[in-house]
């Protein structure tokens, strides 16, 4: 049987946003600004890059937080072959599931290995014994593996944020040979979503130096591993509050007309384009004595500096104008498009306005929009969640109504549906999602995945399965 035994140290957290001070705002950087809190740590995160380029960490916080911040300096082409290369041009489009969008460029990958080295030294300059090291997302997956040749025997957990590729997809990543290693180097490789952990099953099982144990605990050269889910959730009650008290701008809509929202990063893997075309799908088969719907699409820029973003946004923005050109009145703008940031608060109150969402991505790990919006609803009278089947929030909100974001007319046939929903049923699907993202909140995961980090087996005594 495998031995467990449970670290009692610090908590050590990487991931390459730090944020900048006081208490963040929500989503993750709120639920590991808890973790840390109470475990009392550190967070490692990038500095801004730069030119003067130092080897170690800088502390940043002022002594005053329950947890220190430090930041590892970065180059300028580090930013360039690390983050918006080998991160952000050949991980993202491949992991979710793009490889017509994959860039590879010679040196991305050396700068990749490079700044992932770095930031382990710098590690294996602080750790002490007993600590526990919570490593977050793509961008740092050969991090564990070098701090194991740098001697760190400390418990090691990664989580990946983003999906997992299936085995053909990555066989198109140059070093698809060294990622079982890198994976095996962690004691827990966390995932959102069970298909997750088949994906990642399926890479592991090709390579000849690892076995998998009967309660689905990996080994390979003597170490032990787990690959486990964690789906991640909200802050639900914080969000749920804000939604109840936020104050949003007037809309400019007609009276009592529907309202349906998108929030999302301005990303290929969004679905904002099928969505909006399905959007114009709609109103092409619509009653025209019906009420006028509006979408509001919110969507900041993000990764402007990537080709394949600027793409996107060129698209979404012919694809928004197309089916205002066709559609819009004097008092009537179909779709409205916002390209910026907007305040949590008010993003709340607009969710719980809003009658419909749409979270219609063509690949996403999670999707903490939808279960931002099920948190804002009015329970007695909830708006309806359309949501794709390849978010991996589906596993938890099946309650939803869900769609595949690729077959425009069924997508046409849900907003429909949604739009013209009875408030029985609205209920009832309300208060089935309502359950899951206030059991299985942010608490809820960052404990989940603690826990197993810290009881997680490091040796075996037993025969293998051949
Ligand atoms: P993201 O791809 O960033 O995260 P998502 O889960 O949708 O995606 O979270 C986006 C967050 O940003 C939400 O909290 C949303 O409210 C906020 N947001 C979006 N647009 C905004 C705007 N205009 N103004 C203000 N806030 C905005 C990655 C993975 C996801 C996974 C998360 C967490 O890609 O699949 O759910 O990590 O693990």
């Amino acid at each position: 049987m495998p031995d467990t035994d449970a670290a009692d140290g610090r908590l050590i957290v990487l991931s390459n946003r730090l944020p900048k001070g006081g208490i963040p705002a929500g989503g993750l950087v709120f639920a590991l600004h808890e973790a840390l809190s109470d475990a009392g740590g550190i967070w490692i995160g990038a500095a801004d890059p730069g030119t003067d380029v130092k080897s170690g960490l800088t502390r940043i916080d002022d002594g005053t937080q329950p947890y220190e911040r430090h930041t590892f300096d970065l180059t300028e082409r580090e930013h360039e072959g690390f983050y918006l290369g080998y991160s952000n041009a050949v991980l993202w489009p491949l992991f979710h599931h793009r490889s017509d969008l994959l860039h590879i460029r010679e040196g991305d990958f050396a700068s990749y290995a490079a700044v992932n080295a770095r930031v382990a030294r710098a590690i294996a300059g602080i750790v002490e014994p007993d600590d526990v090291i919570w490593i977050h997302d793509y961008h740092f997956l050969m991090v564990a593996h070098e701090l194991r040749a740098l001697g760190v025997q400390n418990r090691i957990g990664l989580f990946l944020h983003i999906p997992f590729p299936s085995q053909n997809e990555i066989m198109a990543l140059p070093q698809v040979a060294l990622l079982p290693g890198w994976i095996a180097a962690h004691d827990l490789f966390g995932v959102q979503t069970t298909r997750d952990v088949a994906a990642v099953n399926e890479v592991l099982k090709v390579d000849k130096r690892c076995q998998v144990l009967a309660d689905g605990t990996w080994i390979r050269d003597s170490r032990l591993f787990q690959v486990r889910s964690f789906p991640i959730g909200i802050d639900a009650d914080g969000f749920a509050e804000a939604a109840r008290t936020a104050t949003i701008p007037r809309l400019t809509l007609q009276k009592h007309a529907p309202l349906l929202i998108g929030v999302d990063r301005l990303d290929y893997s969004k679905g904002l384009v099928h969505r909006i075309e399905a959007f114009g799908a709609y109103l092409e088969r619509r009653d025209p004595g019906s009420l006028a719907p509006t979408f509001l699409q919110i969507a900041p820029t993000s990764r402007g500096d990537v080709a394949a973003y600027q793409e996107i946004r060129e698209e979404l923005e012919r694809a928004a104008g197309h089916i205002n050109g066709i559609y819009a009145e004097l008092d009537w703008t179909p779709v409205r498009y916002v390209n910026r940031h907007i305040d949590r608060d008010v993003i709340a109150g607009l969710y719980r306005r809003a009658d419909v969402a749409l979270v219609t991505p063509l690949a996403d790990g999670m999707n903490l929009v939808a279960k931002e919006f099920v948190a804002a609803q009015d329970p007695e009278d909830p708006g309806v969640l359309i949501l794709s089947h390849f978010a991996g929030a589906v596993e938890q909100l099946s309650a939803a109504l869900l769609v595949n974001p690729f077959d425009q007319s069924s997508f046409a046939d849900a907003i429909e549906r949604a739009l013209t929903m009875d408030l029985e049923e609205r209920k009832e699907r309300h208060a089935a999602l309502r359950k899951n993202v206030f059991d299985e909140d942010i608490a809820w995961w960052t404990q989940c995945f603690l826990d197993r980090l810290n009881g997680a087996p490091r040796s075996f005594e037993g025969d293998l399965k051949s």
